[in-house]
């Protein structure tokens, strides 16, 4: 069945792996033969867990191509794109500008292993963006930004606990896989296999916006506790905001005890506003992690906050922290590109952001009422959730309340009509600025439909 928008179909793509496919059999779709080929090469077919739409069913459309707001498929199928390589591309899929700066980069080499000049041009952009951060260091993902922070936090306060939130995910680091969001919530792994019991002992893991549970923590490990990591905006239990004074709470608390606030704005970065979630709320975290838009689709991402903490990082002071492709030139000149004409056009582009939103956001969930259907709608800016609860989410407790049964069928529905949403209730969906109104008119429509064939 054709999985396209309007009936737009491009011609599909077999020919280019026609050779490697010629063994498949013919009745399936393109996708599904180059699933079928990637299992037999990677874990699941995937790099990546939540791509193997193992939380909603069905089979994983391969992309091929994006543009703008959409994404084509091998069998030539078009999709609206509301997960953005899963925050990156708030200025949608190869932005012109964005592209020349990568082609003109690699005509000049792809990786050094050296200093470039390109570096200190995106860390004076950061820089200027987020106050807080005095030095950062780049490294090629978030997961390494969060790991490398939460190192230096433990050097500088030579302390061994750390405290984290469950339903919230700061990659896969084995100090973080203590009940995580993201993944992990999507396949109910409380934690992760190969990670030690001894290793998490030294995390705490308490449920989000719960004062009580941190003063807790805090006082039965006085003088212990290095830091504490929070998404500033949760996304990796479903988009789910802090509670009223909640972030101002753990500012004051981790300052009080010599604990430093870690503030993990790989996804909120330049997404909830140009200055991140801190810009937001006005509040300084000691350390930020950034990643995704930074890189502006490319592997990067960055650590920083005030210099007495990362000077701390050789070859200056004792921790060490390193990475080949840190830094690396390409990844440099998408992040201008892209930090470039955000910061030009900012108030342009966060209006745009909120109102586009507010609309699909507020729109989605006004139908899913009208069809009797329970849906709860957390929005903070471009990054947003419809959790099939009618309850009110405000921690991965609430958020797990959600029936994950009718998500799949609202996202397999929502993906037939040629819309793709993040395939797992427990992500954020996102917004970028190639996004028109008439994409959210069709969103809306497609909503209406869906949900008549799940109510059944
Ligand atoms: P990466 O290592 O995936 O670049 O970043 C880890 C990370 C850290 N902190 C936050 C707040 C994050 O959201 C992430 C990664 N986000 C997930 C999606 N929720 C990436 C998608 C995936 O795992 O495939």
């Amino acid at each position: 069945m054709s999985r396209s928008i309007r009936g737009v179909h491009d011609a599909p793509c077999a020919g280019k792996w026609g050779t490697i496919l010629g063994q498949m059999p013919r009745s399936m779709s393109i996708s599904a033969q180059l699933q079928q080929r990637a299992e037999r090469l990677l874990p699941g077919g995937v790099n990546s867990p939540v791509r193997a739409f193992r939380a909603v069913g069905g089979a994983p459309p391969f992309v091929v191509r994006a543009e703008g707001q959409y994404l084509w498929d091998a069998d030539g199928n078009r999709y609206l794109d509301y997960f953005g390589s899963w925050g990156p591309m708030i200025l949608g899929h190869a932005f012109p500008p964005v592209v020349a700066a990568i082609q003109q980069a690699a005509a000049r080499g792809s990786s050094f292993g050296a200093s470039t000049p390109t570096e200190a041009d995106l860390a004076e952009r950061i820089v200027r963006a987020c106050p807080s951060i005095e030095k950062l260091r780049f490294v090629s993902s978030g997961t390494e930004a969060t790991m490398s922070a939460i190192r230096v936090a433990r050097a500088f306060t030579d302390r061994k606990y750390i405290v984290k939130f469950e339903g919230c995910y700061h990659g896969h680091a084995d100090g973080l896989l203590v009940k995580a969001g993201s993944g992990v919530a999507t396949f109910g792994i409380p934690g992760s296999a190969g990670v030690l019991e001894e290793t998490a002992h030294f995390t705490l893991a308490l449920p989000f916006n719960d004062v009580t549970a941190v003063e807790e923590a805090f006082a039965q490990h006085p003088g212990e506790i290095a830091c504490v990591i929070v998404e500033p905006v949760v996304g990796n239990m479903g988009c789910v905001p802090a509670a009223a004074g909640y972030l101002h709470f753990l500012r004051d608390i981790t300052a009080r005890t010599g604990a430093l606030l870690i503030f993990d704005e790989v996804m909120t970065g330049f997404r909830v506003a140009f200055g991140g979630a801190q810009a937001l709320y006005g509040i300084t975290p000691d350390m930020t992690a950034l990643g995704k838009i930074i890189g502006g689709g490319l592997p990067c991402g960055a650590f920083g906050g005030r210099g007495e903490i990362m000077d701390l990082l050789t070859p200056l002071g004792p921790v060490y922290q390193a990475g080949t492709l840190s830094g690396n030139p390409l990844a440099m000149a998408a992040g201008i590109a892209t930090l470039e004409y955000l910061e030009a056009h900012e108030a342009e582009v966060y209006a745009r952001l909120e109102v586009a939103s507010a609309a699909v956001a507020d729109g989605v969930a006004q139908e899913a009422k009208k069809a009797g259907i329970a849906v709860t709608m957390n929005r903070v800016g471009a990054m947003f959730t419809w959790f099939f609860t009618p309850r009110t989410i405000k921690d991965f407790r609430t958020a797990a309340t959600s029936d994950v049964t009718i998500f799949g069928r609202f996202h397999r529905a929502m993906l037939e009509a040629g819309v793709w949403l993040p395939p797992s209730q427990f992500e954020a969906a996102f917004l970028g600025t190639a996004h028109t109104d008439a994409d959210i008119a069709l969103t809306i429509d497609a909503a209406r439909t869906a949900y008549l064939t799940i109510a059944g």
